[in-house]
């Protein structure tokens, strides 16, 4: 007779689910016993790691990931990289195990007390089921619930006696159903979203990640060019949405609102498609919107629509909603804006400036590279400097949580083993989920990391400019030994500081066909206000 352990197992395998991220502990170890020979265990030595990695994968891939975490807290260490997940619509199923459903109920030593509650409001969906044999009715829920409507992540708490409880019941229809999602816009509301386009003088098109996540990017191209006007990526975009060599590309917006309003002015409508409106950063008061400018919103996310300050929104899928306006916009005259922006001239310094660092990377990064970026301060110089072309190129932590570019690195590298993965990782950020090395180094999947050392947490600099605090502790990181780090993990490492060094250190790992880590000394506010990189 089949136990919940196999008819879950069935479930998952039909649903392509066939890796397992995790670290165990006492109450996952009945779920991971005997896992079937088609099925791959990553482990990873802390959960933020884990999190992370399934975030990238299940990102580059479009499927639902599993994360298997241990009890409170495993959940509690993998929450920060939840956040993230949870912004970037991620399809996670994060399964935690929970003690034995005899004793629950006086709370013995790792009992997840409450666990449906504790990962809210990061889930779209909760639950512990409430007897072994609706454990694979809950799976399939959540694997269902995950990936339509807008994709999110969803949390299990499974008592970790239920897996070899048998399951008498014919639940083959169980494991075959399919759920779709493929909202386009019906007939009447696209007249009206058309109407709005046609009616417009002078629009601009502002695009987030979920157009590349629904690997939507060709259908935005055809309608920018059918609309002959600017584009501009979304705020603190985690994906790239649209060829950044492209006529019509301006750049990334800021996350101010006076900020948006003063570049998009002039515009008398404003097309958003797949970024919430927006996702601000710094409190800039202001306008929403230019002087006589409208806004129309589409977006796969309720949530996103409902709360936008501005504009009228459609709920609907991306991809279709997308392809139904491509085809259905009329053509308009008029050339395409000539790009504007010309890169800044930058010199040779000591150390490097990062500009000097993204140029080299850029000639000597395949074709086809995807770039994961965690480096804050140089965020607006890598989407000058890299050039970002098809779908799937760029990611970036989708709510500002750090720790994410080098576990979602490997990730996406585990998906996307023809392309080379490069994770460009400030000294700050590359301190929150290290242990990433040691599941690239013992998995194989060869990522290369840049580690750009500035001896500070150059964005906070940043921040405290912008918001008049300039006595605060506590915001420089000199002096860690990256290599030393990475090489303790079992990761070649390399230190280059010249232009010679960086391109010798990129060919040698771009050749490895194993994972490698280059640490670079750049120029960073510290420089700029005359300070030294060690012991500031
Ligand atoms: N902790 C977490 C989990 N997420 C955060 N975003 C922060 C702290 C705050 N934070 C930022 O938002 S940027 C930043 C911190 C600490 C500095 C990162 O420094 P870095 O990069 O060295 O990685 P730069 O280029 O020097 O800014
Ligand atoms: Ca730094």
């Amino acid at each position: 007779m089949k136990t919940v352990h196999d008819i879950t197992y069935d479930l998952l395998r039909q649903h392509g689910i066939k890796k397992v991220f995790g670290n165990p502990g006492s109450n996952e170890l009945p779920f991971l016993n005997n896992l079937p020979d088609d099925f791959e265990y990553i482990l990873t030595l802390q959960e933020a790691v884990a999190v992370g990695i399934a975030d990238g994968y299940a990102q580059a891939l479009g499927t639902p990931a599993l994360v298997n975490l241990h009890s409170a807290a495993g959940t509690g260490n993998g929450m920060g990289a939840l956040a993230n997940a949870w912004n970037a619509h991620s399809p996670l199923i994060i399964m935690a195990g929970q003690q034995n459903r005899a004793m629950l109920g006086i709370e013995p030593l790792l009992t997840n007390v409450d666990a449906a509650f504790l990962p809210k409001p990061l889930v779209k969906w909760s639950h512990e089921p409430a007897s072994p044999q609706e454990v694979p009715y809950t799976m399939s829920r959540a694997i269902h619930t995950a990936l339509s409507d807008a994709p999110g992540p969803v949390y299990l708490s499974v008592p970790y006696d239920d897996w070899e409880k048998p399951l008498n019941e014919d639940l083959t229809a169980l494991t075959k159903r399919k759920v779709k999602s493929a909202r386009a816009l019906d007939n009447n509301v696209l007249a009206e979203l058309l109407d709005k386009i046609h009616q417009s003088i002078n629009p601009v098109v502002v695009l987030g990640a979920d157009v590349d996540a629904a690997q939507a990017n060709d259908y935005a191209i055809e309608l920018v060019e059918k609309l002959n006007c600017p584009i501009w990526v979304a705020p603190l975009a985690s994906r790239c949405p649209f060829p950044t060599n492209h006529a019509a590309f301006q750049g990334v917006l800021p996350g101010g609102i006076a900020s948006i309003s003063r570049l998009l002015d002039g515009h008398d409508l404003i097309i958003v498609i797949g970024a919430p409106v927006f996702r601000y950063h710094q409190f800039e008061p202001g306008s929403y919107l230019p002087k006589g400018a409208d806004l129309v919103l589409i977006t796969c996310d309720v949530n996103e629509a409902a709360r936008a300050p501005i504009g009228d929104a459609w709920v609907s899928d991306i991809k279709p909603t997308l392809k139904q306006l491509a085809e259905n916009v009329v053509q308009r005259d008029g050339v395409m804006p000539e790009l504007t922006v010309a890169k800044s001239v930058v010199n040779i310094t000591t150390p490097l400036k990062p500009e000097t660092f993204f140029d080299i990377l850029n000639d000597i990064a395949p074709e086809d590279s995807i770039f994961v970026n965690e480096s804050t301060s140089t965020t607006d110089i890598i989407w000058e400097r890299l050039t970002f072309k098809s779908q799937g190129s760029y990611y970036f932590a989708a709510a500002g949580g750090l720790g994410f570019g080098m576990p979602a690195g490997v990730g996406i590298q585990l998906a996307k083993p023809d392309r080379q993965v490069f994770v460009i990782i400030g000294d700050g950020s590359a301190n929150y989920s290290i242990q990433a090395l040691w599941t690239a180094a013992k998995y194989n999947i060869p990522v290369i990391f840049i580690v750009l050392k500035n001896g500070t947490y150059g964005a906070l600099r940043w921040f405290a400019d912008v918001l008049g605090t300039g006595n605060v502790p506590g915001l420089d990181v000199p002096d860690i030994h990256f290599s030393a780090l990475a090489e303790g993990y079992g990761v070649e490492a390399f230190q280059a500081n010249t232009c010679e060094e960086i391109k010798d250190a990129l060919n040698k790992a771009l050749t490895l066909g194993k994972p490698a880590l280059i640490e670079i000394e750049t120029w960073g506010k510290l420089q700029d206000e005359g300070l030294n990189i060690h012991n500031s």
